[in-house]
Formats: structure tokens, C-alpha cells, sequence
């Protein structure tokens, strides 16, 4: 029996383009041999259409822009996901959405609601990887180094300005970087050295959200390794970010050409072992499912500081998650199957508990 694979791609968001191409990269990927391809687009304007099953490969983006036919909003989309008029249903969503409504948890919280199994992390790993200050927050409780931060929300702000630029002078010191909380790209960021950028630079974040955080600037190599797992997740090796420009901005990350990777990265074996159980530490204090991208500073004198996880990482061949993968033997196929098969494990494994006594 062939796997009835959805996938859920595009979405009302700034990442759109990426969605698309990662989804194209995806079904490429795909065995036809073992998966039935189900495409489900989320317009520009967020309505969701759901298009005809692909039983060929799918040569370019275009094709997988439906338009017009079966729009539908995410709430009367569940009976098309059941297609409970033939009475048959999906077997596996695979969401390949960025940003709010997409990695935030909310996309997950309906395919908990459909009771689908999901590729990756579920609604409180999803929500919580979305918020830094949340993220943070957990990874301090769990113990985990990490570099200084402040957070604000914008009435707080707004009351009392010069005693937030205060606290973070004072906490931090300069250089330190001003972010949203709640954005999953780099947009809203920036670093700062003195008062004046920093009060700029506190405008301009909170147009972009209603929480800020602050954090301290260090001067490290930022490297990553790739998270793949449920219960007992397992490292890949680490991979290094060069940015030939001042700092990993928007335009850095996905405009090509700006950074390098380094896989493996050059490290040493102690530093290696730090990351890797670091990793896996962030991994489970998030409750994470299928996969994470765990983003580190790593310091001079060979300490690693965890900077972020992202629970929806870049996922086209050429993104830092699969090449570290590649590196470390599985292939990308090979490790949509294996996603494919976490999702799974994790909603049979759901399907046991009791939800009444
Ligand atoms: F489903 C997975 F495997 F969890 C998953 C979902 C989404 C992995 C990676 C992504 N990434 C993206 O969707 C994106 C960063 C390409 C969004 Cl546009």
C-alpha cells in the first residue's frame, strides 16, 4: 500500500517562494513507487485549494499554483482532507509552511484537531520554537548556556522608554542585536552599538511585533547541527556559517552567495560533544518531534552557547538541514522517508494514550 502523502505548502507569508520551491524539491524527492502525492496550496491570500493527486514529476513551481476550483478556508477544509465522500483519508500531512499560521502551531493544532498525522514537531514545540523569549525562557530553565537577553513588550515600551534603554545598557551592554519575538525570518533585526541605533532599532522591531528581545552581542563562529528524531533523537554532524557580511541579515540568508557552509565544520571533538548534547537537550526541553535545527555561537575558547532551534528548518537539497544530513550518511530521500515514518510512530504511539478514566 502506497503512503497518501499531503502536502501543505505556499501559505499567506513572506517565505511563499521558499515554500513553494522546497515543496517542488520535496515531490521530486519522492518515490512514486511508495508515495501517493496529495498537494494541498495556501494561496497569497491564504485560501487553501487543494489540487489533483501528482501520479508524474512535477517539473516547476507554476504547476503547483492552483488557482481558482476547490478554494476553501483552513476551517472547511476538513472534509476535503478526509475526503469523506470516497471515504478514504490522507495518511500523512507533510506542512511545509513558514511564519505565523504555518510554524507557529497553528497549522499543527489542526491537523491535531483532523487527528492526521503530521511530518515534525507538534503545536507546543512549534509554538514555543516561534517565540524566542519563550525558547529562551525553556532553555534557560533546562540549564542550557546561552548569551544574555532582555525581553519587552511594546506598552512597556512605550511607558517607560529610557528605563528599557537603560536595562539594556546596563544588563547587556553594546553590541547587541534588537528582534521580534515572534518572527520567524530575520526581518525587524538589528545590531546595535550605542543609544541612538539602539532606539532605532527598538522602533523598528516593534512594527514587526507587540515583544522585542534584546540580546548580547558575542564574537563566535556560529555553527549548527541537524536534530532528527521522537523520543531518542539523534545528532548529525556540525556545519559552520560563514556570513561575508557583518551579520546573518535577511537578505544574507536568502539570497545566495552571502554565506558559506562548512560541513563538517571544523571543530574539535570535545566541541563536537558539547553541541551534540546540547542539541539533544534543547530538543527535549522544547519536546520536539521529527526533526530541529539547533543553531549555536560557538566561543574562542571552545564554549557553545545555544542562539535559537528552528522547528521548520530550511529543507530544499541545498539548506544547511539536509546537506547535514548528506555529510552524515542519509540522504535526502532517504530522510523525507524517514520523517515520514516518525510521523507515524509518533501518532500511534498518541492513538494509545487515554484521554478519559
Ligand atoms: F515537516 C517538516 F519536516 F517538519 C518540515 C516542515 C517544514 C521541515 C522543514 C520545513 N521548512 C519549511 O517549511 C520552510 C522553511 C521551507 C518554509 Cl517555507
Amino acid at each position: 500500500m502506497k503512503t497518501k502523502l499531503g502536502l501543505l505548502y505556499g501559505g499567506k507569508s513572506a517565505e511563499h517562494q521558499v515554500s513553494l520551491q522546497t515543496a517542488l524539491a520535496v515531490i521530486r524527492a519522492l518515490d512514486l513507487e511508495k508515495f501517493e502525492i496529495h498537494p494541498i496550496y495556501i494561496n497569497t491570500e491564504g485560501k487553501w485549494i487543494k489540487g489533483p493527486q501528482l501520479s508524474e514529476p512535477v517539473e516547476n513551481v507554476k504547476s503547483l499554483e492552483f488557482s481558482a476550483g476547490n478554494q476553501l478556508s483552513p476551517l472547511s477544509l476538513a472534509p476535503a482532507l478526509f475526503q469523506a465522500e470516497k471515504q478514504e483519508t490522507l495518511d500523512v500531512i507533510f506542512p511545509l509552511l513558514h511564519g505565523p499560521n504555518g510554524e507557529d502551531g497553528t497549522v499543527q493544532g489542526l491537523l491535531e484537531l483532523l487527528n492526521l498525522p503530521y511530518v515534525g514537531n507538534g503545536v507546543l514545540a512549534s509554538a514555543a520554537g516561534m517565540d524566542k523569549v519563550m525558547m529562551k525562557n525553556v532553555f534557560a530553565q533546562a540549564g542550557l548556556a546561552q548569551v544574555n537577553y532582555v525581553a519587552f513588550i511594546k506598552s512597556e515600551w512605550e511607558k517607560a522608554k529610557a528605563e528599557a534603554y537603560s536595562k539594556v545598557e546596563t544588563e547587556l551592554g553594546y553590541p547587541c542585536f534588537v528582534k521580534p519575538a515572534n518572527l520567524g525570518s530575520s526581518v525587524g533585526i538589528s545590531k546595535c552599538t550605542n543609544r541612538a541605533e539602539l532606539e532605532a532599532a527598538f522602533a523598528e522591531a516593534f512594527q514587526f511585533d507587540r515583544k522585542v528581545i534584546i540580546e548580547e552581542g558575542v564574537v563566535a563562529r556560529e555553527i549548527e547541527v541537524a536534530v532528527l528524531g521522537n523520543d531518542e533523537p539523534e545528532c548529525s554532524v556540525a556545519g559552520e556559517i560563514v556570513p561575508k557580511k557583518d551579520f546573518y541579515d535577511y537578505k544574507a540568508k536568502y539570497e545566495s552567495g552571502d554565506t558559506a557552509l562548512i560541513i563538517p565544520a571544523d571543530i574539535t571533538d570535545e566541541e563536537y560533544a558539547q553541541l551534540n548534547e546540547m542539541a539533544i537537550k534543547a530538543f527535549k526541553a522544547l519536546d520536539c518531534s521529527g526533526l530541529v535545527r539547533a543553531d549555536f555561537f560557538l566561543t574562542k575558547d571552545g564554549k557553545a552557547l545555544i542562539n535559537e532551534v528552528n522547528t521548520m528548518p530550511g529543507f530544499t537539497p541545498f539548506s544547511m538541514f539536509p546537506l547535514l544530513w548528506k555529510h552524515t550518511g542519509l540522504e535526502y530521500p532517504q530522510l523525507i522517508e524517514r520523517l515520514v515514518s516518525l510521523a507515524k510512530e509518533r501518532h500511534a504511539e498518541k492513538q494509545q494514550i487515554k484521554f478519559t478514566f
